[in-house]
């Protein structure tokens, strides 16, 4: 039997029309973009370069911690599925298969990515590199994946969280992104989690305004974007790249300022709006945490933290959380 299986997940979204999020956001008072619009193929790249700079610590830390305790992971959970959102390359993830394909046969993975492309050459290279390992990739986004996750095949699962990504979404999204991983599991399942916690702040503005300028490079590149996905006018001269860490709300924000008063066309979306000189547009957030308060906050959701782990400097932080009964769940 075939040790790969595929699944799109369809899209429950598909009656939104194209753009309506670029639309909202260049509507709104101070101006915002979604940031899924950074990762079309070049802007990837990018993103694969920012994880190597010397500036940007969050991959290599997270990394660190992985290549330390991945084996430990292994032993509290004991062998079970492991379902990754926003896999990418798998490069860390490797870490936790290497730990898990000492006791676990069959070892069973699911990546989950929006780009069916990098899923694809992933999956090619671990099947060849784990022989024991059962892959099924999942073509689509978080919420599709949480939705529609095929029943678990091995008896215990875990859902995987790496990078940080979770300080990417509002209050809003991120509540509703918890209660999407609470539903999506059983009582017992785990939750491992990647958050990058809150520092000084030179040290978090120097991550996000490196001095090989990729990161500006990888914000403007979203102007490129809606470019060519929606005949747009952009011109990426006439915009600076302006990133800050908010100390408030405890988060990076990534803006794009105007350089000039210039009125904006998408044509494909028929839009058109004007920004002033100086004017910004917010491209991110990269929400900064505190580990006591993340713990509270996943017991809100059923989730009991098992282990959490840091790096020496206590600048990147990894949990392990199971699932609680809630209600009537358990008998
Ligand atoms: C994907 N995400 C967790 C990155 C971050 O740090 O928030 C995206 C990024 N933006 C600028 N540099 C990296």
């Amino acid at each position: 039997m075939s040790r790969l299986r595929w699944i799109t997940l369809n899209s429950s979204e598909a009656l939104i029309r194209e753009g309506e999020d670029v639309i909202q956001g260049l509507e709104q008072t101070p101006k915002t973009l979604p940031c899924r619009y950074f990762y079309d193929d070049r802007g990837s790249q990018f993103f694969e370069q920012i994880c190597d700079l010397p500036e940007y610590y969050p991959t290599r830390t997270e990394q660190s911690i992985l290549e330390t305790y991945a084996s430990e992971i292994a032993q509290l959970t004991g062998a079970c599925e492991l379902v990754e959102l926003g896999s990418g390359s798998s490069r860390k993830t490797r870490l936790l298969l290497e730990a898990y394909s000492q006791f676990s046969d069959p070892l069973q993975y699911c990546p989950i990515d929006v780009s069916a492309g990098i899923l694809k050459t992933t999956a090619l290279e671990l099947l060849h590199q784990y022989p024991k390992l059962k892959l099924c990739g999942l073509a689509g986004t978080y919420e599709q994946a949480l939705d529609q996750l095929p029943p678990a095949e091995l008896e215990n699962r875990m859902l995987i969280f790496l990078g940080s990504t979770i300080g990417n979404l509002s209050e809003a999204e991120y509540q509703q992104f918890l209660d999407r991983v609470r539903k999506a599991l059983q009582p017992g399942e785990f939750f491992l989690l990647g958050v990058d916690l809150q520092k000084d702040p030179a040290i978090l503005e120097a991550a996000y305004n490196d001095a090989q300028g990729i990161t500006a490079a990888f914000n403007l590149n979203s102007l490129s974007h809606l470019n060519w996905r929606f005949q747009g006018n952009f011109n990426l001269e006439q915009f600076d790249h302006w990133a800050f860490y908010n100390t408030t709300e405890h988060q990076i924000e990534m803006h794009l300022r105007s350089l000039v008063t210039q009125t904006i066309a998408l044509e494909a979306l028929a839009f058109q709006t004007t920004l002033q000189a100086g004017e910004t547009i917010r491209t991110e957030i990269s929400r900064k945490f505190h580990l006591p308060a993340l713990v509270k906050t996943l017991e809100t959701y059923a989730f009991q933290p098992l282990q959490v782990w840091t790096d020496p400097n206590n600048w990147f932080g990894l949990l392990l959380c199971q699932r609680q009964c809630i209600s009537d769940e358990c008998p």
